[in-house]
């Protein structure tokens, strides 16, 4: 290679053709061989596990004065993809996103070469009717009327049911706005102990207090226990607080239980509060003719959460805050700006759309999304829901039938969980220390797994229950043969 290509950039800031193109080149070369097909085959890693100390050692993290040249360069493009956890490997079935999608990678490239900030028209002409597009056909397939209300990107789904309470709470007491929490009723919440804990993370962080957060029991399916959930909406009133807003879950993080919306709905039409549905997971199933029964009475909501990065696989981050009211977002939110929002700019500034949002500078994830979308119809989305719910079907059926394996429950989405009881442990049920010794099971099967580098499926305890795998599926590249091959390596990890 020329001299020239090895500089480093030291003045760079405008690509110059002659110096760079070889250096993106290679670059991208690396990243689509080494990180998306040699990341993704079955034969590979899914990590290769080193302690803190032994990759502080193997990376050289240090910023320094002095540049590096391209060839360092493109070796720390391959040691960071050595070393990274390949999250788009098959057996990469450990947390609620996986995959690799072709489109929404060449979607996300795409995005960050163009690298916009999504607030106003001007900047973002193309993106902001894209956003806007994608939000209302989500809002349809939702329920809402004709895809009527308005909806944002947001940075994760916690920051959706942020967005959430902050609207519900608007709704229910404007002035917050402009005078705070000053003067306000003591405002209360409502969400099941499963639900994700942004609920009571961003109740805290709006001000309200997660004590202000009750948490609704769970019945034997994990999923909301609607009579207790009127029971405490009227505790909170004769504590003279003011009930402002339920949180149901469609698809728990942990079980992926979907809460019954359409109760829920009642009690919420009945005490005057914001019905939210997180649907950040199990929104996906949506999609799907088979399976959008699940979410029955989402429509009801004032608001949902639903991250197209989980069961529809878009890269991360893709999270969509979707509500049925029109103006409450920009109500709720804007502050005007006059450098950025002037309203005598020689277009319609309603495309302005910013100011609704918590954010100023904002990437365009809604391409990547709208990329995926247009390559493979809803059509082809709901091919891969039903895909998705297959394995894990399957994957449940076997398990049934395989010594050791024990569900925690029937799997309602596409995340089932067990306990492996190793060989040793077998026909101990009764023992005292049973439960204690399980516990201790699946971390000790997970640190195996990580050694290796095999596979990687998380594990938690619940509610007093030993810790438990959760297998999660959603990549619709899997097939029957990959459950076999998970099951068999948990035996193999599992051995005494
Ligand atoms: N935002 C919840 C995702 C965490 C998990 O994958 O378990």
């Amino acid at each position: 290679r020329a001299a020239s290509a090895r500089r480093p950039p030291w003045f760079a800031s405008l690509p110059d053709p002659a110096r760079h193109q070889d250096f993106f080149r290679e670059a991208l070369e690396v990243l689509v061989q080494q990180a998306v097909f040699q990341g993704t085959a079955r034969d590979s890693k899914v990590l290769e596990w080193r302690s803190p100390e032994q990759m502080g050692a193997l990376v050289d993290l240090q910023v320094r004065d002095a540049p590096v040249d391209h060839d360092q360069l493109i070796q720390y493009v391959k040691d960071i993809i050595k070393y990274s956890v390949k999250t788009g490997h098959p057996y990469f079935v450990n947390q609620l996103f996986s995959s690799v999608d072709p489109y929404g990678l060449v979607g996300q490239w795409l995005g960050d070469a163009l690298n916009p900030s999504v607030y106003t028209y001007e900047v973002s002409p193309v993106f902001t009717l894209m956003e806007e597009t994608v939000l209302r056909e989500m809002r349809r397939i939702v329920g809402f009327a004709d895809g009527r209300g308005d909806g944002i990107f947001c940075p994760g789904g916690s920051i959706a049911n942020g967005y959430a309470i902050s609207c519900a709470r608007f709704h229910a007491a404007p002035h917050v706005k402009t005078k705070g929490l000053h003067g306000l009723p003591r405002m209360v919440l409502f969400t099941s102990e499963d639900a994700h804990y942004s609920i009571k993370k961003l109740a805290s962080f709006l001000g309200l207090g997660s004590d202000n957060v009750f948490m609704v029991k769970c019945d034997s399916n994990g999923k909301m226990d609607s009579v207790h959930l009127e029971q405490l909406v009227l505790q909170a009133q004769e504590e003279g607080a003011l009930p402002f807003m339920v949180s149901a879950t469609a698809g728990t993080t942990v079980i992926g239980a979907f809460d019954p919306i359409p109760a829920i709905a009642d009690i919420c039409k009945k005490y005057n509060m914001w019905l939210h549905v997180d649907a950040a997971w199990g929104g996906g199933a949506l999609m799907s003719r088979k399976y959008k029964h699940l979410l029955e009475g989402i429509e009801r909501a004032d608001s949902v959460t639903w991250n197209p990065h989980k069961l529809l696989t878009a890269p991360q981050q893709c999270s969509t805050f979707l509500t049925k009211h029109e103006t409450v977002l920009s109500a709720c939110h804007s502050a005007s700006a006059q450098y950025l929002f002037q309203k005598d700019k020689f277009y319609d500034t309603q495309y302005d759309t910013g100011d609704k949002h918590i954010q100023c500078g904002r990437r365009a994830d809604v391409l990547k999304f709208w990329f995926m979308w247009k390559a493979k119809g809803t059509l082809g989305l709901e091919q891969h829901i039903d895909t998705v719910f297959d394995n894990a079907e399957y994957f449940t059926q076997q398990i049934k039938k395989t010594e050791g394996f024990r569900l925690l429950m029937e799997p309602q989405c596409t995340n089932i969980c067990f306990w492996y009881i190793p060989p040793s442990l077998r026909g101990q049920e009764d023992r005292e220390d049973f439960n204690d010794l399980l516990h201790k099971v699946a971390p000790k099967i997970k640190e195996r797994m990580m050694k290796t580098g095999s596979m990687m499926v998380t594990y938690q305890p619940l509610r007093g229950l030993p810790n438990f795998f959760r297998l999660v599926l959603q990549n619709s590249g899997l097939n029957h043969d990959d459950m076999d091959f998970i099951i068999q390596e948990i035996q193999n990890l599992g051995r005494d």
